[in-house]
């Protein structure tokens, strides 16, 4: 097989291949100003504002938060794009972005951008972000403790399928939570929310420390709450392990950090409950190949994304070899975390072509052993893993 003909192959079915993006934090027109879009939540991402404080360390944190959104955005489109080149991922994103959708890049005028932005209506903008970056689905995380949600689920909430359900559940954790007084409150909490937003499947975020036989809340609420709801409705349970929220609180959003969890913790909930789906993602790179061994002794666990300071290419690169290698089609490479509904275009556009190239190659050596690989063969892999269907 020509390596430059099956790379085309490759890469043009990966393109033509509708994604479901299983982790986002963005909302449909339901949810109001919830949805993030266009050029100043682009620039103002938590991503790029932890970056403009590298770039400019004399501004105070206090001064920037009180700035209105656009001088926020005017500060880092200054810094980093028009003083300095965007070569970040999460600078070069933007201008993927802003490329995709066919405006003029080079000419650096931040206002010439957000006339188009104000001139297109929401609607209309989010079927363009949905057809440029392909994705048929997102899933977004549902926070069953934020008040504007809530209004909007009483309300009767979302009726774009594009946007999916997931119950995130970090409140529950959280000493002073109500629901976890006692078990028949967490597990009365969990239903009602379960019932009310049909969740794909329930998420929470883990310290690094996180250790399941510790006795504490986050234990005891997974164990005596969370694991006998997703048992009875048959409902994946998301564990994203890792963070470190807030080391520098002064950074707000952009102020989490990442640290080396225990693998050994993700077993034990394996072993003790074989008929729970676990999807677990992990912050630290250096708990990736423990994870995908794990993953390989316990076919409940499905591990998924390259998440938050995971998502640079050349991390991606490795982690998404080594999750083929060992775990071939057995897992969800990549989520995009997307907080701007924008940011699909680009996290999907530098994410294709990383598991383009690291297709291409297992499928070439495949090739060069004999065995035969089909179109169909190709299609039939991506839409596995990419389309949805692990979950
Ligand atoms: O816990 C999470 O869902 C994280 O993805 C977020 O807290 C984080 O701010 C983020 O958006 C990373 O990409
Ligand atoms: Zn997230």
């Amino acid at each position: 097989m020509d390596f430059k003909k099956l790379a085309l192959q490759v890469t043009k079915i990966i393109d033509e291949t509708p994604i479901a993006d299983i982790h986002t934090h963005i909302y449909s027109e339901a949810f109001g100003d919830l949805l993030l879009w266009g050029i100043d939540e682009l620039l103002t991402y938590h991503y790029l504002v932890a970056e403009l404080f590298r770039y400019k360390p004399e501004l105070d944190y206090e001064v920037y938060w009180s700035m209105p959104k656009q001088k926020q955005a005017e500060l880092v489109w200054d810094e980093l794009f028009v003083k300095n080149s965007p070569i970040s991922e999460s600078a070069r994103g933007v201008v993927t972005v802003i490329d995709a959708l066919g405006l003029d890049v080079s000419n650096k005028d931040l206002n010439k951008l957000r006339r188009y932005f104000a001139e297109i209506p929401l609607s209309q903008y989010i079927d363009k972000v949905f057809q440029l970056s392909n994705v048929k689905y997102v899933i977004t995380t549902n926070d069953p403790f934020d008040a504007q949600e809530q209004l909007v689920w009483d309300k009767g909430a979302n009726t774009d399928s594009r946007f999916k359900a997931a119950l995130r559940i970090d409140g529950l954790f959280d000493p002073n939570c109500f629901a976890n007084k006692n078990k028949a409150l967490g597990t009365e909490f969990l239903k009602r929310w379960i019932e009310k937003i049909k969740p794909v499947y329930m998420a929470a975020s883990l310290p690094p420390d996180f250790n399941i036989e510790d006795g504490g809340t986050k234990a005891k609420m997974i164990l005596e709450c969370i694991l006998p709801a997703a048992r009875e409705y048959n409902m994946p349970f998301a564990m994203m392990i890792g963070v470190k929220r807030a080391i520098n609180p002064a950074l707000r959003l952009a102020g989490d950090g990442v640290g080396k969890a225990n693998v050994d913790t993700i077993a034990k909930l394996a072993r003790d409950w074989p008929d729970v789906k676990f999807m677990v993602t992990m912050l630290s790179r250096e708990n990736q190949h423990e994870l995908c061994v794990t993953s390989r002794k316990f076919k409940n666990i499905l591990v998924f994304g390259c998440w938050w300071f995971l998502n640079n290419p050349s991390i991606i690169r490795e982690i998404t070899t080594e999750r083929i290698e060992s775990l071939g089609l057995t897992m969800i490479p990549q989520h995009s975390d997307a907080r701007v509904l924008d940011q699909l275009i680009y996290k999907w556009r530098h994410f294709r072509k990383i598991i383009a190239e690291v297709l291409t190659e297992k499928y070439f050596d495949l090739t060069n052993t004999g065995w035969p690989i089909t179109e169909a063969d190709i299609k039939r892999d991506v839409n596995r893993i990419l389309g949805g269907q692990l979950l």
